[in-house]
């Protein structure tokens, strides 16, 4: 089982890498390192992923109006396609944002959030962008 959970921890760490390449941010990196991937079982240590994007073009908009995701540490995967500069913070029902992308134009950007199960807004905090259809529900369970 160690063997096991040693050659998952370079896997997670591996994709982490990959996804890190765009954005250039290692405090994730830490992040997940130090989550033990004892206490989330058969989630597998590594919490989920909410993979975001926006469609190639110039509408404002992300290719998903819903995304769910399990309880613990969700990473979103942020790809926007677009040259115009864009983010994605989520926030809880009361709208308090929880956590967030960097700003990134024509590349990838990514951030983990601890979430409970409940509901929560995803959004663009380019001024102007959510209230143009930037945002949609994330549901986690
Ligand atoms: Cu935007």
């Amino acid at each position: 089982m160690r063997r096991a959970s040693a050659v998952l921890a370079v896997a997670v760490l591996a994709v982490l890498g990959l996804a890190a390449c765009g954005g250039g941010d290692n405090d994730n990196e830490t992040t997940a390192a130090s989550t033990p991937a004892t206490t989330t079982g058969a989630a597998g240590g590594g919490g989920s992923t909410v993979d975001i994007s926006t469609p190639s073009g110039s509408d404002l908009a992300f290719d998903q109006k819903d995304a769910s995701a399990m309880a613990g540490n969700v990473t979103i995967d942020f790809d926007n396609k677009q040259p115009l500069q864009h983010d994605v913070a989520v926030a809880d029902s009361s709208g308090k944002v929880l956590g967030q992308t960097d700003l990134v134009s024509s590349g990838t950007s990514n951030a983990t959030v601890n979430l409970t199960a409940g509901t929560y807004t995803f959004y663009c905090t380019v001024p102007g962008h959510r209230e143009a259809g930037m945002e949609g529900t994330l549901t986690v369970k």
